[in-house]
């Protein structure tokens, strides 16, 4: 058989509900849904990610496999660039396409056009690499994949379970084998070695103090959070007291069901199930470990979150440090990127405490990540704790080979240069992210109401609405969101609805992966903003519902 009665067999075996098609679309976070209508989706993403590959001259690309946050019910499918980036944008629309193909022959026909419109050599080798998270419908996604893998001619390898950061590194990893930008081993095992090293050289005279408890969503993240500890100093070594719970990924119903990151986030309060006690430092992760937030209970047993903007804050601070202490101050420009969702206050501190940079961007971590190269360092975190620090090849080099002029700063150049491996360099990582945290409390003599101490969140709140057709919800160009283009009577309500309120500021936008509309609203006060945001939604509710608006 040829390739294009290859994929049409396929296409055949793995046809998309006929009430889906011409809806499918591939946003923030590639495509995501019912776990039960994705099974064309991915077959047709498989197919793109072989074109993408041929496309690019044989380099690896990723698939990944997994809803994140969602429920267990839902799955999703993302493509990964062979530096271990998101899809290049362009590409999202040929994903879109290909997905809303309504025949078998037409889904070749635009697998040729693309081919030949991009001009993509069809004879060229491809290599695809891809992983899932524990949802029960992975493995049966993963045969979709694996048959258009196959009917294209690609060369696949299944890296099974994993985080969706694992899957990133190991692609960055692949394609940088023997280069000189070689980025570790392509291996599960490559992964924990490359952060526990890193981990011990930052940890060097300095050890964390209490334990930390870490919620694992009871998605991947448990099990891989397990491995990992393998290769980290025991807590007697001066490494961490990690306690692991929720991480039973046999109940798949138990995912991200009353835990995990997106919980706590939303909800603003720690898993019903945690038993922590005043002051115990805790985190949670999302179900495929791409997120982490922090928290604890204080003294008077108040909940207190330690949120992406903490983790950005607390990050960009300490390396600000650290460059000034390795007498580099003046060479590695440092810069924080965020989104709306910011908390105000948490913009305020790095601008007017840290006298840091900071750059807003649409929501998105493709988004976020692109501004945080135009600095050497870049910090970026959405306030629901995705994010990470990307270093420069030019601060590399500078930390690299910075000859130091003291002990001190030789302390400071050899932690900055672990850092440059701990931080997972391609997307934000769960993981990661947590081990920086905990060497950046150990160096800072920090406990959690410490570094909640250095600014006072502005009382804020995020609700979602319902509306008939969340597409009319335009945002104008430039304003990173925070303001509508469409439907402007509705923009026009929340500025006056917003103009009420002392240091009031609110925005709607249309979710990207969900059919609903995100109110956010921050004020003075807790009872300002939960007024302001319940104003906004009404306002969208009320204006969304008429047609043709
Ligand atoms: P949408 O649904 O577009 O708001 C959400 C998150 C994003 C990002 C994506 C992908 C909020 C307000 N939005 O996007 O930050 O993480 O999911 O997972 O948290
Ligand atoms: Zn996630």
């Amino acid at each position: 058989m040829g390739y294009e009665d290859e994929i049409k067999a396929g296409s055949a075996k793995h046809a998309p509900p006929a009430d889906l098609v011409g809806k499918f679309q591939y946003g923030t976070a590639g495509f995501r849904m019912k776990a039960k209508d994705l099974d064309a989706v991915v077959y047709r993403v498989g197919l793109l990610a072989a074109l993408r590959s041929k496309k690019l001259n044989g380099q690896t690309v990723g698939v990944m496999i997994t809803a994140s946050h969602n429920p267990p019910e839902d799955n999703g499918v993302k493509l990964v660039d062979p530096m271990g980036e998101m899809l290049e944008s362009s590409w999202e629309a040929y994903a879109t396409s290909l997905a809303n193909a309504d025949s078998d022959q037409q889904l070749v026909d635009w697998y040729n056009n693309l081919a030949k419109n991009l001009r993509i050599n069809l004879d060229a080798p491809a290599k695809v690499i891809y992983a899932r998270d524990t949802r029960a419908s992975g493995s049966r996604l993963v045969g979709c994949l694996q048959d258009a893998l196959s009917a294209t001619g690609a060369q696949y390898t299944d890296f099974k379970l994993a985080t969706t950061p694992q899957l990133h590194y190991y692609v960055r990893c692949t394609n940088t084998k023997g280069t000189q930008d070689e980025y570790g081993e392509p291996t599960e095992k490559g992964y924990y070695e490359k952060l526990g090293a890193a981990f011990k050289q930052a940890m060097e005279h300095h050890k964390t103090s209490g334990g930390l408890v870490v919620d694992c969503a009871n998605g991947v993240g448990g099990p891989k959070l397990r491995e990992l500890v393998k290769y980290l100093p025991t807590a007697a070594e001066g490494g961490i007291d990690i306690k692991i719970v929720n991480d039973d990924v046999h109940k798949p119903d138990t995912l991200n069901s009353s835990c995990g990151a997106d919980y706590v986030k939303v909800n603003q309060r720690a898993p019903p199930s945690s038993k922590a006690g005043a002051n115990d430092r805790c985190c949670s992760l999302d179900g495929d470990a791409d997120r982490i937030v922090f928290y604890f209970l204080d003294e008077k047993n108040t909940f207190r979150l330690l949120d992406g903007d903490r983790i950005a804050t607390l990050a960009a601070s300490f390396i600000g440090d650290l460059a000034r202490q390795a007498g580099l101050g003046d060479k590695l420009n440092v810069g924080v990127v965020q989104t709306a969702y910011a908390n105000g206050a948490a913009t305020m501190y790095v601008e007017n405490n840290l006298k840091l940079p900071v750059i807003c961007t649409p929501t998105g971590v493709k988004h976020l990540h692109h501004a945080a190269t135009r600095f050497d360092v870049g910090v970026y975190f959405e306030a629901n704790g995705h994010g990470t620090v990307v270093f420069s090849p030019s601060a590399l080099k500078t930390i690299h080979t910075c000859q130091p002029e003291s002990p001190a700063q030789a302390d400071a150049l050899s932690t900055l240069g672990a850092l440059t491996d701990l931080i997972n360099q391609t997307v934000g990582d769960a993981l990661s992210d947590m081990l920086l945290v905990e060497v950046i409390l150990a160096h800072k003599h920090y406990r959690c109401a410490d570094w909640l101490s250095s600014y006072t969140d502005l009382p804020n709140r995020l609700l979602k609405v319902e509306v008939p057709d969340r597409n009319q919800f335009q945002t104008q160009e430039g304003t990173a969101e925070r303001k509508l283009a469409q439907p402007q009577r509705i923009q026009d309500e929340i500025d006056k609805m917003v103009a009420k309120f002392s240091n009031g500021r609110s925005f709607a936008r249309a979710s990207g992966t969900e059919n609903a509309v995100r109110v956010y609203a921050e004020a003075n006060t807790r009872a300002e903003a939960d007024d302001l945001a319940a104003n906004v939604a009404a306002i969208v509710k009320k204006f969304g519902a008429v047609a043709g608006m």
